[in-house]
């Protein structure tokens, strides 16, 4: 399959419901509105919301069933890069080759714009629990919170904040990498297959496929970045070649672990190769 062409289309499917859940950019009021959008649109490669499709076709069902599911993860996601990019943070002036939101509208704004984003990540999957499949959609939609919070991606975050410079702990660096990265890829994965119908051992094992996955893309994300002087990277703690060799690793067990889904899991594994050898 042609995954370009796939991602492509998975994006045009979430750009339109979120251009539909967003205020608009000159609604009142308009700075924030506006700086809500600004990372939303162009957004990046979308690959949360992509998972989350390629989630819905792996159990059988039409990608489009996983959309709530896909733009909610894409929304978690862009706040947690404003509140990333922030100086308290990792005071970044530039992403995706254009500046950062507060850089544009200022601290105190770009704080409100990821709070307001990660706000209408909830609104938008309640709203789609009142309208179809209420209790798939509350559990999509537990499944999410428990991925944004303090025990997952924001625990993450703060451990990275601190990470111990001395430590070769690969578990340690793993644990990270799970909880900042992997945990918004499993929300998508098992969320989309849950509003494709799915349940128990195929959630498990697209949970353990997603985890696996998005730990090797944050390995392959620290490997293009290997300039940086992140504390909390493989490739500072067991080098380029080993954590190269990890990332494949976790790659191929991923894919296995995709065995009993057949060819429709097809968009999953295109994608778990992506992540290992992506150059962006
Ligand atoms: C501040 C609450 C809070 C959380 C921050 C996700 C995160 C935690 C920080 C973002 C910075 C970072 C290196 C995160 C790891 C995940 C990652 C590699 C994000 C970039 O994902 P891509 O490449 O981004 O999918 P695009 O630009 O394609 O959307």
């Amino acid at each position: 399959m042609d995954l370009r062409a796939y991602l492509i289309e998975c994006a045009q499917r979430v750009d339109a419901e979120l251009e539909r859940c967003l205020p608009p950019a000159a609604e009142a009021p308009a700075n924030l509105h506006a700086a809500m959008r600004h990372l939303i649109f162009p957004g990046g490669k979308r690959l949360r919301p992509a998972l989350a499709f390629a989630g819905a076709e792996a159990v059988g069902a039409a990608p489009e069933r996983a959309l709530p599911v896909a733009a909610a993860v894409e929304l978690v996601h862009t706040y947690s890069l404003i509140h990333d990019d922030l100086p308290c943070m990792d005071d970044d002036d530039e992403r995706r080759g254009r500046p950062t939101v507060h850089v544009l509208y200022g601290e105190a704004v770009a704080v409100l714009a990821g709070d307001a984003l990660l706000a209408a990540a909830f609104e938008l999957l309640a709203d789609a629990a009142t309208r179809a499949d209420p209790a798939r959609t509350l559990a999509a939609l537990r499944d999410l919170a428990h991925a944004a919070g303090s025990r997952q991606l924001v625990g993450g975050q703060a451990d990275d904040l601190s990470f111990p410079r001395d430590t070769a702990d690969v578990t340690l660096v793993e644990s990270v990498h799970q909880r900042k990265t992997a945990a918004l890829f499993e929300a998508a994965v098992v969320g989309g297959a849950r509003l494709g119908g799915a349940d128990g051992d195929a959630l498990a094992r697209l949970r353990g496929f997603a985890r696996r996955i998005g730990i090797a893309f944050q390995i392959a994300d620290d490997a293009l970045d290997a300039d940086s002087d992140e504390a909390c990277s493989l490739v500072r703690v067991i080098g380029a070649a080993a954590s190269r060799e990890r990332a494949e690793r976790l790659q191929g067990e991923a894919i296995d672990a995709l065995e009993a889904f057949g060819a429709p899991a097809e968009p999953l594994r295109e994608i778990a190769r992506f992540t290992v050898g992506r150059t962006q």
